[in-house]
């Protein structure tokens, strides 16, 4: 298939770093402080940054990775007002637990930081008013919705209506949540303020915007020819953003929460939160250094890079690079890893409809389990389309690979060399040519490891160190030391040494990607610390050297407690159909007339089978008290047709006979109808007889 990125080198191998640039600085999107974090967020931005700033560290290079809550936009008004709160109450809630999740999952940030913080409001305020006076905005007055009652300018999500598509009542401003048209809030028919309920009218207001127009021509050449590079999610979503053809976009807003426009004549503005947010990044790098921040963000020997989920991707590659170049004097991101989005048990990711699997709940019934989840968030890391989380997955890739390959391997290696050689690392001698093999397989994992991180293929990388384990595994599995010690206890000393070296590389290759299980590792093998450079070699644990005692790096995973989980999906999902539910609006009004003309009455089923070559028609035949009655049913999809026979039924009996698929159907039976379509029979409370009239 010809893509529109067809002449993207996709594996790119060149290595970016070599000698190119002197430190990096890496940031994560800095989530909504308006709901916890859950395993979508985390296997689309926090864990591969993680991952990526662990294994630059590892090769002792200078790195800094910043994170932090983005606590400003109306999504956080909504909740608060919902709540009876404050925004600030929200924020302050959110960031706490957010914060605590990552710290729990290992998140390595140098600094965790919040744009409600002094340093960001500052830093914001004066980056807009560096802009301002170098005339890098152009005002312009629109006319948008007012709510006149509550005096105030309504955000989209602020006014609801009903969707001029599917005509569905409580459609946003911005979107319509039953089709999911994206919309503005003028398409809305009949729009109401969700404040005041009232009626809201068009008033002129003046913004800021930032002329994208004016920065097309670099940013095409700086994207589409200097950047092939980046991943052709990322890189196709900026070309076709490119080819439509960039506009001004307004980078204030009328609202109440957030940092206020710093320029006269500009009550009640505040500025627009994908403003504010990515100069979160500088901000909190201020906060953590503030006398050295300025080298992260402005040498130009620093390489920047934002990993971001797919929805970001717009500002990250076009508005804040527009905005970084406006002001002068800052570098440019030099890649934007973002990945597309993780659904769960084939649905979408939703926090309002509560389809998620949360960080905080996640750890109450898997306590100590963060690195089965990142694990398995890794192995199955959406970054190059969408992906699917599912709780048998989970548990089988915990069962057969964390448990069955690499745990196994290593407490096998571990145990063997207690009992045999008291804990202590035996001489390797004499090798036999598979041991030679061995060693060669994997000598080159550094190689191999490092291409793929250097290209951020995490799930790749993250499979060739569990490929490690499996060569051990199956090590051990042929060379049987177990029963080599009965005749040949030296041979099992080489044997034993190959396998510790194979641990102690596995620990070091893992240490990016399951950072506990790593130190648990390092802890039983006694090694000080972990240095990337000793990747592939054979001398990482000298003979003699003394090991602790064993422990168990994994724990199976039983079925029942994935049940659990299951169980509460399912729960979450009845909820949410319960929700949804909404009757149908009560036809317009008949007269009695019209009613008594029904003849409505209860038949006995007598006979029901399929009706040749119509998936979804039954035939019934029915005793109406008079004779026997034929009625074809559109029902096969909910009924097997014995399941009916003996059963009474309720249906009209006065319909015009009609012919259905070569069938006379004389009249129709009643069914209730489901919100989702399911049809259900109607039976009478206690057995009638055949012919009772309905009325
Ligand atoms: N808070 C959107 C998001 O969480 C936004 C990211 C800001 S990154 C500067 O998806
Ligand atoms: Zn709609």
């Amino acid at each position: 298939m010809l893509s529109l990125y067809e002449n993207v080198k996709s594996d790119n191998l060149r290595d970016r770093m070599e000698n190119k640039f002197k430190r990096t600085t890496v940031t994560s999107a800095l989530p909504y402080a308006n709901g916890p974090v859950h395993i979508g967020h985390m296997a689309g931005v926090y864990i591969p940054a993680d991952i990526y700033v662990r294994y630059l560290r590892l090769k002792k290079e200078e790195v800094l990775f910043i994170g932090g809550s983005d606590e400003h936009g109306v999504p956080i008004t909504i909740r608060a007002k919902k709540e009876g709160l404050t925004p600030q109450d929200i924020v302050d809630r959110y960031h706490n637990l957010i914060k605590d999740s990552f710290q729990e999952f290992g998140i390595s940030f140098d600094v965790y930081g919040r744009t409600t913080s002094d340093t960001h409001h500052q830093m914001a305020s004066d980056f807009f008013k560096t802009l301002y006076d170098k005339g890098e905005f152009v005002e312009q007055t629109s006319e948008q919705y007012y709510d006149e009652k509550a005096e105030t300018f309504l955000a989209d999500r602020y006014i609801t209506g009903e969707c001029p598509h599917c005509h569905a009542e409580g459609a946003y401003g911005d979107q319509c949540e039953k089709c999911g048209t994206s919309l503005n809030p003028t398409d809305l028919i009949k729009p109401v303020s969700t404040i005041t309920g009232s009626k809201p009218v068009m008033r002129e207001t003046k913004h800021w915007y930032l002329p994208l127009d004016k920065h097309e021509e670099w940013l095409s050449k700086w994207i589409l020819e200097d950047h092939k590079e980046w991943r052709p999610n990322v890189y196709g979503q900026c070309k076709s953003w490119l080819d439509m053809g960039l506009h001004p976009r307004a980078v204030s807003r009328d609202l109440n929460w957030g940092i206020p426009v710093p320029v006269e004549g500009a009550e009640g503005k505040v500025l627009y939160v994908w403003f504010d947010a990515p100069i979160g990044y500088i901000s909190n790098t201020k906060e953590l250094l503030p006398n050295d921040w300025e080298k992260w963000w402005k040498d130009k020997d620093t390489r920047l890079i934002h990993f971001i989920g797919k929805d970001n991707i717009v500002f990250h590659c076009i508005v804040f690079p527009a905005m970084l170049k406006a002001e002068g004097s800052y570098i440019l991101p030099d890649n934007v890893p973002s990945n597309e989005f993780l659904n769960l048990e084939g649905d979408k990711i939703s926090t309002s409809k509560n389809w998620a699997v949360w960080l905080h709940e996640y750890l109450k019934d898997f306590p100590g389990k963060q690195d089965v989840l990142r694990y398995v968030l890794t192995a199955n890391a959406p970054e190059t389309k969408d992906n699917d989380f599912t709780w048998k997955d989970f548990q089988a890739r915990n069962n057969n690979e964390l448990v069955a390959v690499y745990g196994n391997f290593v407490n096998r290696a571990l145990v063997l060399t207690h009992k045999y050689f008291e804990g202590k690392v035996p001489s390797r001698l004499t090798l036999t040519e598979y041991d030679k093999e061995i060693i060669e397989s994997f000598r080159e994992i550094k190689a191999r490891v490092e291409k793929l991180l250097n290209n951020f293929k995490f799930r790749e990388a993250q499979k060739e160190a569990m490929n490690l384990a499996r060569i051990g595994n199956k090590y051990l599995a042929d060379t049987e030391p177990w029963k080599v010690a009965k005749t040949d206890l030296e041979r099992v000393g080489t044997i034993l040494n190959i396998s510790l070296q194979l641990v102690a590389n596995l620990a070091i290759a893992f240490e990016p990607f399951l950072p506990f299980s790593s130190a648990k590792l390092r802890e039983m093998l006694n090694m000080e610390s972990f240095d990337w450079n000793d990747l592939g070699k054979l001398d990482l644990l000298t003979n003699d050297h003394q090991i602790n005692k064993a422990q168990l790096l994994f724990q199976k995973i039983e079925d029942d407690e994935i049940q659990i989980q299951l169980d509460r999906l399912a729960r979450i999902k009845q909820e949410n159909e319960e929700q949804n539910y909404r009757a149908q609006p009560i036809k317009k009004d008949i007269v009695f007339d019209d009613f008594t003309k029904m003849d409505l009455r209860v038949g006995t089923v007598l006979a029901c089978k399929k009706v040749p070559k119509a998936d979804k028609l039954l035939e019934f035949k029915i005793d109406d008290g008079l004779e026997t009655r034929t009625i074809v049913s559109g029902v096969a999809k909910f009924y097997q047709p014995e399941e009916l026979i003996g059963k009474q039924l309720c249906f009209i009996a006065n319909l015009p006979p009609r012919k259905l698929r070569g069938v006379v159907s004389e009249g129709m039976i009643l069914f209730a109808e489901n919100n989702d379509g399911e049809l259900v029979s109607i039976i009478p409370a206690k057995e009638v007889k055949p012919g009772s009239q309905i009325n």
